[in-house]
């Protein structure tokens, strides 16, 4: 009775593990400051989920939002909402290429993000 218990257990936690995708679902963060993002280029996996997220309301500053200038073919351009503090905004990268962020608000706040094959 008590080896079957664990034998149960131990095939429980085996099906876990196999249930879980060998590479999680990468991602990457940045950070919004005034007047910059950071890290100001990026290189990552295509399938990558970029957060970008903004100080909290006790380190509040300027407003900025996170506008795709341009990117490579086919990507539709995304916009995120200007805002100070206590938000973020993601988006998943699939396609390969550049990636050219801008903030609306101040023209020499820019980053560069290089998809490339996983
Ligand atoms: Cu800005």
């Amino acid at each position: 009775m008590r080896s079957r218990t664990i034998t149960a257990v131990a095939a429980g936690a085996a099906l876990l593990v196999s249930a879980v995708p060998a590479q999680a679902a990468p991602k990457k963060t940045v950070q919004i400051g005034d007047n910059y993002y950071t890290p100001k280029t990026l290189k990552v996996k295509s399938g990558t989920t970029v957060t970008w997220k903004w100080p909290g309301f006790d380190m509040a500053g300027d407003v900025h939002d996170v506008k795709l200038k341009s990117g490579p073919k086919h990507v539709k351009k995304f916009h995120s909402q200007p805002a100070s503090s206590d938000y973020s905004f993601k988006r998943k990268l699939k396609v390969v290429g550049t990636y050219k962020i801008v903030c609306t608000l101040h023209e020499d706040m820019r980053m560069t993000i290089k998809v490339k094959t996983s």
